[in-house]
């Protein structure tokens, strides 16, 4: 569109409608979404699959990943494929599958350092997740320079892991769920993040 609502927007990428809106039936974690979504209901159970068609990727590439760990890697995709309110953060991105990008979504404290948490004692072979990696398989795989590591070698804190992993698309916090000033991975309920990108659409920051 010429002019784009910075609030209830979608970014120009690999899976994302052209607008948000209502789907009546999201899979399981995608669910908090449904009322209005960037996400296909496609997409929201293929977010729940192993190797899915959306990025053919593995997040088993150094042994089977833990299903505690899991889980915040398909909330995680949930929420970068069906979030309306990441207007404030998208920017251009010059990248063979995806025109649009996000960068430095303030993340909440608490779904950061969970997620740490529940991965610590997996295993992987790399800090960025976006590049670098053996795809002559059709799914990644570890590059031949690359060992399997402790999570706690490769992201030795919750900030070096939220912030690394996917480029920056996340900034590292120490806001809480309640302050209204970071934005919720996991919600239940009415979405609480578009407040939080009014106000940072507000203040310019
Ligand atoms: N979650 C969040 N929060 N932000 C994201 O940007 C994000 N991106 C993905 C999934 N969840 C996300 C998409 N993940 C490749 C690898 C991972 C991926 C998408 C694509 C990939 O094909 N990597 C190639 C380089 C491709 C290129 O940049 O041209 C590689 O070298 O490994």
């Amino acid at each position: 569109a010429l002019s784009q609502d910075k609030l209830n927007m979608c970014m120009t990428a690999k899976h994302h409608k052209t607008n948000p809106g209502p789907e009546g039936q999201l899979y399981l974690q995608c669910a908090p979404w449904r009322e209005n979504a960037c996400c296909t209901a496609n997409t929201s159970s293929e977010a729940h699959e192993d190797n899915s068609y959306l990025y053919n990727f593995n997040w088993n590439h150094c042994g089977a990943m833990s299903p505690q760990c899991k889980k915040h890697f398909i909330q995680d995709t949930c929420f970068y494929e069906c979030s309306p309110h990441l207007g404030p953060w998208i920017e251009e991105a010059n990248q063979s599958w995806r025109k649009e990008r996000i960068v430095n979504v303030p993340l909440c404290l608490e779904d950061c350092r969970d997620w740490w948490e529940d991965c610590k004692n997996d295993f992987t072979c790399k800090t960025n997740w976006h590049k670098g990696w053996d795809w002559s398989t059709g799914t990644n795989k570890c590059p031949k320079d690359k060992q399997c590591r402790k999570w706690t070698d490769v992201f030795p804190t919750p900030k070096a892991m939220c912030e690394e992993i996917w480029s920056n698309s996340y900034l590292y916090t120490t806001h809480s769920k309640t302050s209204g000033l970071c934005m919720q991975m996991w919600f239940t309920g009415k979405n609480p993040n578009r407040k939080v990108a009014e106000y940072y659409l507000l203040n310019n920051v």
